[in-house]
Parts: structure tokens; C-alpha cells; sequence
């Protein structure tokens, strides 16, 4: 909007309003971002970096922030070096790899898989989901059967390395479960931000090492391991689940976000309120990772070593230190 334009319209505004409550408005068109950064790929820890470089073949040619988040978390999904996601994933008590995963798009939509076994990305089975049905989640047998129909292929996703990790912890530790994020490494959680404005995300998981066999954690469940709202931003989270979802974490982020607050406040806001519901905090680990409708990044975590990837126009696929509470 021209200078003159502005003027006239502000103007107009405020003899309807009266000067009163003018004062101290911004003059800018609060459409316009100040900063824009577009496209931007960002996801959480070091195996971040491939995830971003799938999706930024995407991003940088045009494509949309759904495709990119999709295609960039298939990367981990499928390393087996990865043992916290997806193929090679480290199974439940039982020896069972049950994996969890959501998807989020820019008008909302949104598809989730629990508990599922068997199926190598199942990043691609919630789309389908979200694609495919009028549901939201579906879990454990049930969505493996709707995997199966879909045309994905059933295969052991036990390495021998997880199988040889699995057999070592029953022998020595017995009941004990690592820490997550403290002594194992993690969730994939991915943002991304397309030429378009259009914002997606995107969170898959084996969840906690040798975890109760049927156990669910924050990453599938909207709202808890991810969140996108277009007109917003986008959050996702990694850590100890049990602790995101009491604090309903990834929504609370875009919701301080919506207040004003910068991703980084955001996530930082967001990982006292988990601080502040749960006792045993310091044993803990949770941290979030926040991109703002404008391209704005910003992560926060309770201790220190969460990192984070991101690739932008500027910044070719870099790795960063979350800031941290302890
Ligand atoms: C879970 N939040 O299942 C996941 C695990 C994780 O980084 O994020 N690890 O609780």
C-alpha cells in the first residue's frame, strides 16, 4: 500500500474511531511481515540435515510444504542408523518396533498412525490418512490393516543392531528405561515453509526404547507433538512425550505465538509451563522447535544438547544449539 493510501485509510479509521484509540497502533499492514524468509526446511537434531536437503529439492523448485515435510522425514524413517525412527528404530520391551507418526497441512488437515508395526514410513500412511479417510488416527492393528489396503508393504523393521541393543538392555537393565533425548537420540519433527506462504509439518517417532508395548507418546497426537496453523506457524516437539502431552505442548507454542511472541519466547514459554507441571523436570529432557508464518525460527529444550537443522536461502542446511533451561 502506497504511503498516501496508508494515510487516507488511517485517517478514515480514525475519525471512525477517535484518536484515542489510535494511538500507538502500527502504521504497517499487519499482512506484510517486516522479515520474510521463504522457502525454509527445519527439523529437529542432526539427522535434521538430510531430512532438509529432501526437502528442500522441493521447496527450491516450487513445490508445496506438505510434499517437502513428507519427503524430508522418509529420509531418517528409512536410515537404519537412525535408531529412533522408523526402519531400525529401537523396539518396545516385548522386541516389537511400533511406530508413531502425524502430518499436518496448511488448511489444517491433519492424519496420525500409533502403535503401528511393520510399515517403513508411516509419515506416508498418516497422509493417507489425513488423503483418505474422514479420520484423523488410526492405531495398532488396525492401521496397519489400512496400510496394507493402501498398497504399503509389510517388512521386519528390526535391525540386528536394535535386535543386539534390546537383547543388551534386558540383560543389564532389566526394567530400567533410558532417558530419552538424555541417552538416546530421537524423534524426527520437521517444519517447512514453501515459496507459497504455505506452511506443514511433520513428526515421526519409535518413541521411548523399550517402552511398554503399546505404548503411545506426544509425536502422533496433534496438538502435543506438532501444530500448524497457517495463519500463525508451526511447532513440533521432541523429548520425553509423557511430559509434552500433559502440557498440550506444540499447541500452547503457536497459541504464544499468535500472541506476539517470537518463536524462540515461544518455545522457551512453553517449556516452563512443562516445567511447571512436572515434578521431575530435571530428569527429563523436552524440547520444542517453532517456525513462524514469516520463516522466523526458535527452539527451546529443559537441558542442554538439543540441536536443531535448518535450511533457507541464506543459510544452507546448518545445525544449531537449542537454548536451554538447565
Ligand atoms: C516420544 N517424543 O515418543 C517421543 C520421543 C522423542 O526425541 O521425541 N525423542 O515420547
Amino acid at each position: 500500500m502506497s504511503d498516501r493510501r496508508r494515510f487516507l485509510k488511517t485517517t478514515a479509521l480514525g475519525a471512525a474511531l477517535g484518536p484515542s484509540l489510535l494511538e500507538g497502533c502500527a502504521p504497517a499492514d499487519p499482512r506484510t511481515p517486516s522479515v520474510s524468509v521463504r522457502p525454509v526446511a527445519l527439523s529437529t537434531w542432526e539427522h535434521g540435515l538430510g531430512a532438509n536437503a529432501a526437502a528442500w529439492d522441493i521447496l527450491s523448485r516450487g513445490g508445496g510444504a506438505l510434499d517437502a515435510v513428507e519427503a524430508g522425514v522418509r529420509v531418517p524413517e528409512a536410515d537404519p542408523s537412525v535408531t529412533t525412527v522408523g526402519y531400525g528404530g529401537f523396539p518396545d520391551r516385548f522386541g516389537k518396533v511400533t511406530l508413531d507418526a502425524c502430518i499436518m497441512d496448511e488448511t489444517g488437515r491433519c492424519g496420525s498412525v500409533a502403535f503401528l508395526q511393520e510399515i517403513k514410513h508411516p509419515i506416508s500412511v498418516a497422509r493417507r490418512v489425513m488423503e483418505e479417510t474422514p479420520h484423523v488416527m488410526l492405531v495398532g492393528q488396525g492401521a496397519l490393516d489400512f496400510a496394507v489396503a493402501q498398497g504399503f508393504e509389510r517388512e521386519n523393521l528390526l535391525t540386528p543392531e536394535a535386535e543386539a541393543a534390546w537383547l543388551q538392555w534386558k540383560e543389564t537393565n532389566g526394567e530400567t528405561l533410558p532417558r530419552i533425548n538424555i541417552e538416546n537420540h530421537d524423534t524426527i519433527g520437521m517444519l517447512t515453509l514453501d515459496q507459497a506462504g504455505n506452511l506443514a509439518g511433520a513428526c515421526t517417532t519409535s518413541g521411548a526404547a523399550f517402552k511398554y508395548h503399546g505404548r503411545v507418546g506426544d509425536s502422533p497426537l496433534i496438538g502435543a507433538g506438532l501444530y500448524v496453523d497457517n495463519e500463525v506457524g508451526g511447532a513440533t516437539s521432541t523429548g520425553w512425550g509423557e511430559a509434552v502431552i500433559r502440557a498440550v505442548g506444540c499447541f500452547l507454542v503457536v497459541e504464544f505465538m499468535r500472541q506476539g511472541y517470537s518463536p524462540a519466547a515461544a518455545c522457551e514459554m512453553a517449556v516452563d509451563r512443562v516445567i511447571s507441571k512436572n515434578p521431575d523436570w530435571r530428569d527429563i529432557q523436552v524440547g520444542f522447535l517453532a517456525l513462524d508464518k514469516n520463516g522466523q525460527h526458535g527452539s527451546f529444550c529443559i537441558a542442554p544438547g538439543f540441536n536443531y537443522a535448518i535450511y533457507t536461502p541464506e543459510m544452507e542446511n546448518r545445525l544449531f544449539d537449542s537454548g536451554s533451561r538447565l
